[in-house]
């Protein structure tokens, strides 16, 4: 019987302490119970080696198995080319995009041995699912190696438009390692028309009358998925736990002011400084909204490895302080900055307390937070979503306030919308929004990949 393989960059394996899953990862898991099935990758660890067999640790009906990566990897692979010259220009932060041709040999390398780990666990029928941007040539390394399997690919971040792929060196490679998966997923339809675009203008290739897309000898089928989140489960959890000491510690502790939240990893592509210019504007142009709401921005530090997200994180501490230097009162702060994760459940609790959902990256695949934020809400008294128009979640959730994410003054003028927003118009706003994430849950968006995947034609 057929199974299903997922391989990711880093595997979420269950262990007690590990805290809980978040969506993506337990509805992973889940696929992978129903009938059985193993999820491959990076164990997280670097050894003076890589490993030379994957370590296999059997969890209920799932198979987990792991590679550790030697330094050599992790600095080419991990910290080069993955974070340091894909995840920039795949959200158009060409200015941020290094290149060093060693570190993409390294990639290419880290791929072609994943496929080598992977080849012995692979069984005829089994479909393989397979993450991310760390991993685009893992296909291409895997048909190398004979295998005929049906493979798919997700792409969680944006796919850029051609005028930025076509900066990245060797560009041709990457197109044609992607070219290499039966089913190419991406988060929006603007992602599946730059993807085609390329394909037309740069790979001299066409999409056929099947919907399926022809080039470099190859027939592959490029499709819109948006992730979304287990809706019901984040509104149960919001009403338990809008009532949980830290909820209740953060109200008590803003003192009826209107809370603002938000909650991204530190990475430039969130945008979290210019959201403190953000108040800054506001303070400037409304003055008579000082010390009536609390900002309170969650942002754990992330790849702290790479030299652009130190520099980021020195950044944004300056500018809280900034901010709450001019405007900060004996007893009143605008800006409250956490530099720590918070827990989920107490997430869900302080997103439901939140007057403002404030979500303005510049570029973003999804953006789960936003849908989050939604989802918690209390129906009888939501707050309303600011949302940057360059979140692929801004194709779903129309009726938020849609922001330029670069403009200070226009997330300024917006945040003050939402203060003055009477309770019709917010919960017009959001009853639409709901409706939405009800109609495309985490559950919809792996039940659809994997049917696509499934009707696609096997090789030979
Ligand atoms: P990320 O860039 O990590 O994901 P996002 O979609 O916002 O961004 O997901 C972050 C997750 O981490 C959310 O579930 C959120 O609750 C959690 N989180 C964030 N900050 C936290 C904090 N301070 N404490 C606790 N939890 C926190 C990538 C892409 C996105 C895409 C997702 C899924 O960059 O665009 O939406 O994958 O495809």
């Amino acid at each position: 019987m057929s199974k299903l393989i997922t391989v990711s960059n880093r595997v979420g394996v269950p262990s007690p302490g590990s805290g809980r899953a978040g969506g993506l990862e337990s509805a992973l898991r889940e696929a992978l119970e129903a009938d059985g099935g193993i999820w491959f990758g990076w164990s997280g660890e670097v050894g003076e080696t890589r490993s030379e067999t994957p370590k296999i640790q059997k969890k209920g009906n799932v198979t987990f198995a792991t590679v550790d990566l030697c330094r050599a990897d992790y600095e080419d692979y991990y910290l080069g080319y993955a974070n340091s010259t894909l995840w920039p220009l795949l959200h158009y932060q060409l200015g941020l995009v290094e290149f060093h041709r060693k570190q993409f040999q390294g990639y290419i390398a880290v791929n072609e041995y994943l496929a080598r780990m992977l080849l012995p666990l692979i069984e005829p029928d089994d479909l393989i699912w397979v993450h991310d941007y760390h991993l685009i040539p893992l296909a291409e390394e895997l048909r190398k190696l004979g295998v005929k399997n049906r493979i798919g690919f997700f792409l969680h971040t944006p796919f850029p438009a051609t005028d930025i792929m076509v900066a990245l060196p060797h560009h041709e490679v990457i197109m044609r390692a992607l070219c290499a998966y039966d089913l190419v997923g991406l988060q929006t339809e603007n992602g599946v028309r730059a993807f085609l675009d390329y394909i037309a203008r740069e790979a001299n290739g066409r999409l056929e009358f099947d919907g399926s897309v022809s080039a470099y000898d190859r027939l592959t089928r490029v499709v819109c998925f948006p992730i979304g989140i287990d809706t019901e489960g984040f509104a149960k959890n919001a009403v338990r736990a809008v009532r949980s000491a830290e909820a209740t510690r953060l109200r008590e502790s803003i003192d009826g002011r209107q809370l603002i939240i938000g909650v991204d990893r530190m990475d430039y592509s969130k945008g979290v400084r210019t959201r403190f210019e953000a108040i800054d504007d506001l303070l400037t142009e409304w003055p008579e909204e000082a010390a009536k709401f609390t900002y309170l921005q969650i942002t754990p530090p992330s790849r702290s490895d790479v030299l652009p997200y130190q520099a980021l994180r020195r950044e944004v501490e300056h500018a809280a302080g900034h901010v709450n230097g001019k405007y900060s009162d004996i007893d009143w702060a605008p800006i409250r900055f956490v530099a720590r994760a918070v827990s989920r459940p107490a997430l869900a609790g302080i997103y439901r307390s939140s007057r403002i959902g404030l979500v303005t990256p510049w570029r973003d695949g999804m953006n789960l937070v936003a849908k989050e934020y939604v989802a918690s809400q209390n129906p009888e008294n939501p707050g309303v979503l600011v949302l940057s128009r360059f979140a692929g979640a801004a194709a779903e959730l129309k009726t938020a306030l849609l922001v330029n994410p670069l403009d200070p003054s226009e997330i300024a003028a917006a945040i003050h919308q939402a203060l003055k927003m009477g309770l019709p118009e917010r919960r017009e706003r959001w009853e639409l929004m709901m409706e939405v994430l009800r109609n495309n849950t985490i559950d919809d968006w792996l039940a659809n990949f994997l049917k696509a995947l499934k009707a696609t034609r096997p090789l030979g």
